[in-house]
């Protein structure tokens, strides 16, 4: 029950808070008056692999503490040298992929896993929405190896221009006279993009999805050629596709991309207008209704895809600035298109997702507006919206002002580098004045476009611990790019999911999550903290932690840190510990000067020594930072009942991307038990923090179940003072805080849940346990997590056949495609035409490499076989996990007709029907099951039985079978089935007359056994 932890009733603490009192400005936003300042989880931009691996490898996002994923644009794009195919040269923003088809990344439903996948830890998904273009340099004259496109119908749902001839939905060229002009964010085509035209000016309204029997269908491209879209080859290279393309062939399939108009919807009031937004139908994708758009109409209707349909909790808006943005006096843009604005529009209130307390939940935008100057970036923070209106804009902007105050002082010269020049320079200042408050505003230090910052491990200490959003971006190098010297995309931090490049990242993303909390509180900068210069700069989360950072490079010979005492919030002799390991590390601290515990003196007085980014033997370690917090608890969770474990992978360079570094525990009992022992915490000095003990502990799986059985998730408010606890449940089997007021009988803590394993779906699960730091006067919420993930494996994996196809261009080959209904089939292996009586054990060990299908979807396995007898085929499907745990499946009466074997009758498949076959099928039929023949089975159960010698003699008629052939049948039937004829007969009545016997004995060469040596002549393709 809830009510065993014992919960205290706190305080308010009201920060006073500075209010600014510059120009007022339209738009300002206040703070929430008397919440903290917050430190939301992070966002990781995840560039450079698979939507394959990242599924995978969501385990370690979830170990990493990340609580937000930003993809490339998924949709199929272009793939040039330069732009490498990651997305923003889009082609068909609406194609995410299928198998044998695949983007760069994979398919939809790889995405649509991803994307379940993260939110599943508990995170949000971005996407990165591109609006502003398609394609690439069309009409560059002499561009290699275009012109991508030949017509102008080739790029899907667009008219567009000619190579050398513009026209359709998109810009002309610049002028001479305006080339470079910021004045023109999008009047032309920037870059010479094929920048699309929003304005009132392109009146082309099309059925960009087409779909047949509509009249304002998009043209159809004139023919089919192999436009240069990005996919994989087989060796993992990054390569353009040669798969023939005919842009906007009207289809039936192109339903799903619409909303129903006849479905739910909802009530948008933007600007006083109202409007009806219909919504998507992802139960019956047939039930969308096509309607003819413009630019602007598709682009909504994109952005409502991807929210609604596909499940994305926001976007991340490419070139924001290069649309119209509703300006007064344009004369481009005479009706004020207000492109940001309908993109508000279209997803608000589209969010696929509710929070646990049925609230609920906005669309989050963030813009990439690459622009350094406040003032301009502020036009583009939408947070709220005229009263009476509902489309609850949640729009923000990246921190430009930020990065680029970071690239000029977190530099390669100290001299230059100046925490003055940093400390306010936030976009997060231009709403409410203050610079570090959370209030608005993505922090970033690596951007895929420009590169990094010199200091890059400060900049991430500095960004990750002040207030508000911010990202680390990952570059996965997932894709083979040898050669490839163009390739545009800058390199992130290796280490952002930890790995073969160390934990710095990892470690501050955690710090950031335990710590996070508390307002932004500068507490130290040479020059007295009005103006002048400094390489050190500490401050502090209020009744969190200090954080000391430096931006000296220098330090040989000289001393590896630099000693300020500062005030703090903190109470005279509260403990504080570092917490990034750098004062415990002899790269940054060669002389063990700088203390791992400090203790906070009289009047709130702390005194930090804060490392250089150079040792004093002249080594640049760039970790010129510490931080001090409060202890927390420590200690060990625990699952019982775990029947193995999925071992981590060891990461080499060349496999940091897709290495999964943590170990996963397998549960395969309908049981198992969840716990957490903490221990007394002893401090350095001797000094036993009670508080650190642990007040409580709590534990979340996935993104909030109700786990312990009460009937609801104890935690499900989605208000902000619930934040720490959201989505968590109360431990109720044990519940036994170590913390107690009386120190002397505070020390060890124990938790413990019994967990109803059957509670949760075959697959991964994460599992985080939180414990808290009892909190004492002016403290902030200060605590430890604890995650692991699990696999649910109580059951063998289910598959199912999904097609039996023919291959184009093979007559004699098929498809046996199979399904992967729970999606827990981590290989699938086929065999064909074994008999039905052959037990799991013999089937198990005929299996072979060479069985394996091909994994085509994240869902769907082939095998293609290439030379198929005619008959009704057995395929025995052998599904395994990534735990072993298998399942064998027989799938009989797979018909087929080819040009091996005449068909029903012609067991030896030489085409002809002989006596011979007739021995064969005496053979089969006297085996009890202990033989198949795909020719035999004409019943297509997969057995051979009377029912199939019945069923044999109309077939060799009908045939054309000779007079020997039948003669040779008569003989047989009479031979084994009594008058009346036992075409009905079941097995029972089989094995009566198996028991009785022949009334004679055939001579016949037995055909071979089934066996993998006698299959006949199947191989994979
Ligand atoms: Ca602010
Ligand atoms: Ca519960
Ligand atoms: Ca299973
Ligand atoms: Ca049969």
């Amino acid at each position: 029950m809830p009510g065993q932890i014992r919960r205290r009733t706190r305080q308010a603490r009201r920060t006073p808070r500075r209010w600014w009192l510059g120009l007022a400005l339209a738009g300002v936003l206040a703070p929430s008056a008397g919440a903290q300042n917050v430190s939301a989880p992070v966002i990781l931009q995840w560039f450079e692999s698979s939507w394959g691996t990242m599924e995978r490898r969501a385990a370690d996002l979830h170990a990493a503490g990340y609580g937000g994923l930003w993809t490339p644009p998924p949709g199929r794009a272009l793939y040039t040298a330069a732009g490498g195919g990651i997305g923003y040269d889009i082609y068909d923003r609406f194609d995410l992929g299928s198998p044998r088809d695949t983007t760069l990344y994979g398919t939809e439903l790889g995405y649509r896993r991803v994307v379940s996948e993260a939110q599943r830890i508990g995170g949000n998904v971005y996407v990165d929405y591109v609006h502003h273009h398609v394609g690439s340099f069309d009409l560059f004259p002499g561009n290699s190896p275009g012109p991508y496109v030949q017509d102008r119908y080739d790029y899907p749902g667009f008219k567009l221009s000619l190579p050398g001839l513009e026209d359709g939905d998109t810009y002309k060229s610049p002028p001479a006279a305006v080339q470079g002009d910021p004045a023109f964010e999008y009047q032309f085509r920037l870059a010479r993009l094929l920048t699309l035209n929003f304005t009132a000016g392109n009146t082309q309204q099309f059925v960009r999805n087409p779909v047949p029997g509509f009249a304002a269908n998009v043209p159809q491209a004139a023919s089919a050629w192999g436009v240069p879209t990005a996919t994989t080859d087989a060796s993992g290279r990054a390569v353009a596709s040669t798969i023939l393309r005919q842009a906007n062939t009207p289809s039936a399939a192109n339903r799903r991309f619409y909303p129903d108009s006849s479905g739910t919807g909802r009530t948008i009031v933007d600007g006083g207008v109202t409007y009806t937004v219909h919504d998507f139908n992802p139960a019956d994708p047939t039930a969308g209704d096509p309607v003819a758009e413009n630019v602007a109409g598709t682009m909504m209707r994109y952005a409502q895809w991807l929210v609604q349909d596909i499940g994305v909790d926001g976007l991340r808006v490419d070139a924001a600035r290069h649309v119209p943005l509703g300006a007064a006096g344009d004369p481009f843009n005479p009706t004020q298109v207000d492109v940001p604005r309908l993109i508000d529009r279209a997803v608000a209130g589209a969010a696929s997702r509710t929070n646990l307390d049925g609230t609920s939940r906005s669309v989050f935008q963030f813009q990439e507006v690459f622009n350094g100057d406040p003032n301009f970036l502020q036009g583009f923070v939408r947070k709220s919206a005229a009263a009476g209106d509902t489309t609850a804009p949640n729009r923000d902007v990246l921190d430009f002002p930020m990065w680029f105050a970071m690239r000029s002082h977190l530099s390669a010269d100290a001299g230059s580098n100046n925490w003055y020049s940093i400390r306010n320079a936030s976009q997060d200042a231009r709403d409410d004045g203050l610079a570090n408050n959370g209030s608005q505003s993505i922090g970033f230090v690596v951007n895929h476009d420009e590169g990094g910052v010199h200091l890059s491990n400060v900049a991430h200490a500095w960004i990750l611990t002040r207030p508000g959003n911010a990202y680390v971006y990952f570059r996965g190098n997932d894709f083979d790019r040898t050669g490839n010297s163009q390739f545009f995309l800058k390199d992130g931090r290796g280490d952002a999911l930890g790995g073969q490049y160390g934990s710095i990242i990892t470690r501050l993303v955690e710090i950031r999550n335990a710590y996070g909390r508390g307002d932004f509180q500068e507490r130290y900068i040479d020059g007295g903290g009005v103006s002048g210069f400094s390489n050190v700069y500490a401050y502090e989360r209020q009744g969190s932690m200090m954080v000391g950072l430096s931006s000296d490079t220098s330090g040989q010979g000289v001393t590896s840190f630099d000693q300020r005492t500062m005030g703090s919030a903190f109470a005279s002799g509260t403990r504080l510990v570092e917490l990034t390991g750098n004062a415990a590390d002899p790269e940054v601290d060669p002389l063990g000067q700088i203390p791992e515990l400090v203790t906070v003196g009289s009047g709130g007085q702390v005194t930090l020594r804060i490392p250089r980014n150079q040792n004093i033997n002249g080594l640049s370690h760039g970790r010129g930072y510490v931080m001090y917090g409060l202890p927390r608890p420590t200690g060990t969770l625990g699952i019982s009942g775990v029947s193995g474990t999925i071992a981590g992978e060891t990461p080499t360079p060349a496999t940091n991307s897709r290495a999964r570094l943590s170990a996963i525990d397998v549960v395969t009992a309908d049981q198992f038990t969840l716990s957490l022992a903490t221990q007394k915490v002893v401090l350095s000095d001797g000094f036993h923090d009670s508080f650190a003990d642990g007040a409580s502990a709590v534990f979340r799986f996935n993104d909030g179940m109700d786990m312990n059985g009460n009937g609801a998730v104890d935690f499900a408010s989605s208000a902000s003072s619930n934040a720490t606890r959201y989505g968590f449940e109360a431990f109720t089997t044990v519940n036994d805080p170590g913390y107690d007021a009386n120190p002397a009988f505070s020390g060890a803590g124990s938790f413990a849940q019994t967990i109803d394993a059957t509670r949760l779906d075959e697959g991964y699960h994460y599992v985080t346990v939180r414990a808290f730091r009892h909190r004492g006067a002016g403290e902030s919420e200060v605590f430890t997590d604890f995650r692991r993930t699990i696999y649910v494996d109580r059951l063998a994996p289910e598959s199912s056949l999904a097609g039996f196809e023919t291959v184009a261009g093979a007559a004699d080959a098929r498809d046996l495609l199979v399904r992967s209904d729970d999606l827990t089939a981590h290989t699938v292996h086929v065999l064909w035409n074994l008999p039905y009586g052959l037990d799991e054990t013999a089937v198990l060990a005929q299996v072979s490499a060479a069985d394996a299908a091909e994994q085509i979807d994240r869902d769907l396995f082939s095998f293609q076989a290439a030379d198929v007898m005619s008959g009704n085929l057995v395929a025995t499907v052998i599904t395994t996990e990534i735990t072993g745990n298998r399942s064998v499946r027989r799938i009989p009466g797979l018909l087929a007709a080819t040009s091996i074997g005449r068909g029903f009758g012609d067991l030896n498949f030489d085409n002809l029907f002989s006596p011979g076959d007739i021995d064969q099928f005496e053979s089969v039929f006297l085996s009890a099951n202990m033989q198949f023949n795909p020719a035999a089975d004409l019943s297509g159960d997969g057995l051979v039985t009377v029912a199939d010698l019945t069923l044999l003699g109309p077939a060799l008629t009908a045939a054309g079978a000779d007079a020997a052939t039948m003669a040779a049948y008569d003989e047989l039937y009479i031979a084994y089935v009594p008058e009346p004829a036992l075409a009905a007969a079941g097995a029972a009545a089989l094995a009566a007359l198996l028991v009785r016997g022949p009334r004679r004995r055939r001579s016949s060469a037995k055909p071979p056994r089934a066996s993998r040596a006698g299959r006949p002549g199947f191989g994979g393709a």
